[in-house]
This record gives C-alpha cells, sequence and structure tokens, in this order.
C-alpha cells in the first residue's frame, strides 16, 4: 500500500486516496477556504491522491445548489488554488467532474435530501426518460439528441478547465445514479433511439462523454471513471455489464476505473460491509485488464493492504474513513510497523 503507482506521467507517492466527497459548501459553485482546508489537511496527512468532490459541468447538472462547479472561470481559479496547493504536499490533484441528471436539485443531506422545487431555489431536471428517481421526485425531461451533445460540450469544457487549473487526475462521474449512470442501467434508461435499447446504445453516451474528454485531457495525465458496477437491482445494471463497459472504456483510453456501486434506486437492498465492492475491483481489474481503484467502507490499514498486497486493485479510495482521520496514512504506517513509509511534515516531527 506504501508503493509508489505510476500510471502515465502521474506518480503517486502510495496506493491511498481520498475519495470524492461532496461537502456542499459552495456558493454559486466556488471553492472556499473549507475546502482547501479540508483537502489540504489530507494532503499533510499522507495521501497520494486527493479527489476534488463531484464537480458539476454546468449549473443543472449540481445534486444541490451548494455543490462545486467548474463551469465558468472564476470557479477554475479557485479550484487551482487547491490544487496547487496538493500538489506542495506531495499529493496528485485529482478531481471529479459530473452531472447530477435527475438526481439534481436536492436539498443537502442534512436538510433532507428531498427535491427541491424551482419555488425553493431548484429546477427541473434532465435524464434519458420520464422516470423519476423515486417518490416525491420529478419526470425528469429527455435529453434530445442536441441536448446530449450541449451535455458532452459542457463535460470537454469542465475537461479543459480542469486542465488548466493544473489537475493531474480526472475522474468521468459515471455512477451512484447520476446522468451517465442513468443512460447505461436500463432501470432508468428506457429510449428507443440510439442511446437505449440494447447495451450498446445504453453505454453510448458514457463513450460519447469519455471519447471527447480524452481528445482534450493531456495523455501523460490520468483520466479515470468511476462506475456503479452493479444496481442491486433484479433487472438491472450487473457485474458483468461492467466488465462489457470497462473493456470499451479502455480501448476509449482511460486509465482506470473507479469500481463502486448503487445508486439508481433509492431504495436499493446493498449488502453493505466492509470492502463490500472490492469484488468489483477485482473483476474489472482482471477481466478489462485494466488498473481499478476499490473504495466502500474501507478503514482499516491491514485490510486496506491486503487488496493491494493481493492485486484486488490498484488503489484504495477512502471516504468517510477520511472524514474521521485526516491523516489516515501516517497512523496506518505505523499500524503496518512502517513508520517511515508516509513522510511527517517537519512541522509536526516532534509530535511523531
Ligand atoms: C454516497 C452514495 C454512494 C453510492 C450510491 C449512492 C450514494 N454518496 C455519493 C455522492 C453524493 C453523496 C452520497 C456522489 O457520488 C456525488
Amino acid at each position: 500500500m506504501f508503493e509508489p503507482l505510476t500510471l502515465k506521467g502521474v506518480t503517486l507517492r502510495n496506493r491511498i486516496g481520498v475519495s470524492p466527497m461532496c461537502m456542499y459548501s459552495c456558493e454559486d459553485g466556488m471553492a472556499n477556504d473549507w475546502h482547501l482546508v479540508h483537502l489540504g489537511s489530507r494532503a499533510v496527512g499522507g495521501a497520494g491522491l486527493v479527489i476534488v468532490e463531484a464537480t458539476a459541468v454546468e449549473p443543472r447538472g449540481r445534486i444541490t445548489p451548494w455543490d462545486m462547479g467548474i463551469w465558468n472561470d472564476a470557479q477554475a481559479e479557485a479550484l487551482a488554488r487547491i490544487a496547487r496547493f496538493l500538489k506542495a504536499y506531495g499529493a496528485v490533484p485529482g478531481i471529479q467532474i459530473a452531472h447530477a441528471g435527475r438526481k439534481a436539485s436536492s436539498s443537502r443531506p442534512w436538510e433532507g435530501d428531498r427535491y427541491l422545487g424551482e419555488h425553493e431555489g431548484g429546477w427541473p431536471v434532465v435524464g434519458p426518460s420520464p422516470v423519476p428517481y423515486g417518490p416525491n421526485r420529478p419526470e425528469p425531461i429527455p435529453l434530445d439528441a442536441d441536448g446530449i451533445r450541449e451535455v458532452v460540450a459542457a463535460f470537454v469544457r469542465a475537461a479543459e478547465r480542469a486542465r488548466d487549473a493544473g489537475f493531474e487526475w480526472l475522474e468521468v462521474h459515471g455512477a451512484h445514479g447520476y446522468l451517465i449512470h442513468s443512460f447505461y442501467s436500463p432501470v432508468s434508461n428506457r429510449r428507443t433511439d440510439a442511446y437505449g435499447g440494447s447495451f450498446a446504445g445504453r453505454v453510448r453516451f458514457a463513450l460519447e462523454v469519455v471519447e471527447a474528454v480524452r481528445r482534450v485531457w493531456p495523455e501523460d495525465r490520468v483520466l479515470a471513471v468511476r462506475l456503479s458496477c452493479t444496481d442491486w437491482v433484479d433487472g438491472g445494471w450487473t457485474g458483468e455489464d461492467s466488465v462489457a463497459l470497462a473493456r470499451r472504456l479502455k480501448e476509449a483510453g482511460v486509465d482506470l476505473v473507479d469500481c463502486s456501486s448503487g445508486g439508481i434506486v433509492p431504495d436499493a437492498r446493498v449488502p453493505a460491509g466492509a470492502g463490500y465492492q472490492v469484488p468489483f475491483a477485482e473483476a474489472v481489474r482482471r477481466g478489462a485488464d485494466i488498473p481499478t481503484a476499490a473504495v466502500g467502507l474501507i478503514t482499516d490499514p491491514m485490510q486496506a493492504d491486503e487488496v493491494i498486497r493481493n492485486g484486488r486493485a490498484d488503489l484504495v479510495l477512502l471516504a468517510r474513513e477520511f472524514l474521521r482521520e485526516p491523516y489516515w496514512p501516517l497512523k496506518a504506517a505505523r499500524a503496518l510497523r512502517k513508520a517511515d513509509a508516509v513522510p511527517v511534515p517537519p512541522q509536526y516531527l516532534r509530535a511523531y
């Protein structure tokens, strides 16, 4: 876990990454001091990669009005400050670009996680088909071919801004029930045109986004895609589908697949437990012969190290555990009796 990882021209000092985690703390999509401290402290704590939270490629693509955005230059400038800090303290600066699709226009989780009507700061949502995410959720406006082209263009502009802001790792959010996932899942995509029906039809939008982004994302920087590797729904998207899609993503120039799951409906029964999504990272890594990240209830140093040591994934991403413990890599090094594997900032040396 403390070995470096080099993909293209990017080298991580270890296999530990901070998973993108929404903070819902932006005004007009702008990164602020909260994000600098929140993300910067985890670079100081020794993470090899720090991925900025889901960052909307256009305003209506936000999950909530308080989401991060990268649809204008001011937002990109605020994010550049964070990329610089992360890099200065030894972490690879990453960012996840996203479109929430039919799950957009929500309140913050600690304020109920419900749809926000236009009368309360919300907006109409878009998706593949007029199939609401759940009860008390609106029917999405189906994107037509022009609408799809506009969203692909927004992802491209977001990638260009992330490139110019100094990010070296770009993750396209293709998971958790958001727009791209809602196109490839048969649960939410009922289209009968080229973007629906067969597997090839449903994954078309994902591949168009990835191919367009790859054209502007520098060849020597990492392009990753997060997938929901299963819907946990009978008749939904499956692990085998994910291996098949991962093969196509590799052909399109993707460097790593980040293997999560769920999110397409609010009431799927998810067998969550320690490392419950690692088998997907393992299956995709072997089945598509592509580097993978494992994420999902990875909390213990021995557990995380086992995933890497046994070739189940190339990288572990920690989310909630990093909220509890910003300096997790420093503590994990000591727990695994490899104290010198993670550098202590000189300012803190006397404490260790
Ligand atoms: C947790 C989540 C994981 C898997 C399925 C659904 C939800 N996170 C995901 C976050 C938003 C907040 C909840 C994102 O992926 C943006």
